[in-house]
């Protein structure tokens, strides 16, 4: 089988490939890190959400293995921003996503000021959406929130950035939520975060999975692809041209990451499946893509990008 051209530009970064960890797979300490930038076929490095001030998280047991996915309840447990934004730039395998998070506007805009004011020229990632903050609504599902943090970032702040958003269920908001980035120049949205809140119960127990918040937490994995290509298309469809995509969600197959890309995502990143292969993943997931594109003929990922076909 021929090598296929997976080049893959971002902001103003250029990639081997398209995949990318999760934020929070992989990525939470310095051990992590160094093995994530020794993974073949993983193009970039997406740090865990970092915030103000270093943070344990929630109680254990916080994440859980299911059949078809996972539901965790981490609560943004990290090392601090300064721990990363030093990693960012220190790190040369590999081009970085630094994921910041905030517990409140002003810590998002204490945290963004210093990476301004840094050395740092990669993308910055900004996280609206964490589902298991207890007491903390996910920003990005507050439209009128969303904006006014965007316009306090961007008084300031001239570096790539782009936003990861959470789910999204009704076209309606799809319109609401892309009217609001289009006045932005964010360099790109990633989609989507966990499906938040949802409840797995252990019939036999009778009881909940996870700890945090009574149970309730973000779903990955298998179950919820259809949502994340469905956020793919549908904000490909509504964001200014400009504005790049990483799609997250569900990706277990090359199959999977070649759906993300038809639906129109530049970059695709992984999550539950490697808490479940291993970081071996990418290597099998950039095989299959590879031979599902010889299948069909395709060289590169722009052959396909976007091309998905309505009946
Ligand atoms: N999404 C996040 O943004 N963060 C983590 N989990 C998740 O599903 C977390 O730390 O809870």
């Amino acid at each position: 089988m021929t090598k296929k051209n997976l080049t893959t530009q971002l902001a103003n970064v250029t990639f081997d490939g398209p995949l990318l960890n999760a934020s929070g797979i992989h990525c939470q300490t310095s051990a992590e890190l160094a093995d994530l930038a020794k993974t073949s076929n993983l193009a970039g490095i997406v740090t865990k959400s970092a915030t103000l001030f270093p943070r344990k998280g929630n109680e254990n047991p916080r994440y859980h293995d299911l059949p078809y996915g996972s539901i965790n309840s981490m609560g943004l447990p990290n090392l601090g921003y300064p721990f990363y934004l030093d990693y960012v730039q220190q790190e040369k395998a590999k081009p970085t996503i630094l994921s910041v998070a905030g517990l409140s506007a002003d810590d998002v805009i204490e945290v963004l000021s210093d990476i301004q004011d840094s050395k740092y020229q990669g993308i910055t990632e900004l996280n609206l959406s964490c589902p298991n903050v207890p007491g903390k609504p996910q920003t990005a599902y507050d439209f009128v929130a969303t904006r006014k943090v965007l316009e306090r970032v961007f008084e300031f702040f001239t570096k790539p950035i782009g936003v990861k958003l959470p789910p999204y269920f009704d076209l309606v908001h799809f319109d609401q939520i892309a009217a609001v980035l289009n006045d932005f120049p964010i360099t790109h949205v990633n989609t989507v975060n966990s499906v938040g809140n949802g409840l797995v119960v252990d019939v036999a127990k009778e009881q909940v999975v996870t700890k945090a918040k009574g149970g309730f937490g973000g779903l990955g994995g298998a179950m919820i692809l259809p949502t994340a290509l469905a956020n793919v298309r549908a904000l490909r469809q509504r964001l200014n041209d400009n504005i790049a995509i990483i799609g997250t969600g569900g990706v277990t197959t090359g199959a999977d990451v070649f759906a993300h890309i038809l639906c129109g995502a530049d970059m695709v990143s992984v999550g539950t499946q490697v808490i479940k292969e291993g970081l071996g993943v990418y290597d099998r997931l950039t095989q299959e893509l590879e031979a599902l594109m010889t299948e069909k003929g395709y060289e590169r990922l722009a052959d396909f990008r976007g091309q998905l076909r309505e009946l």
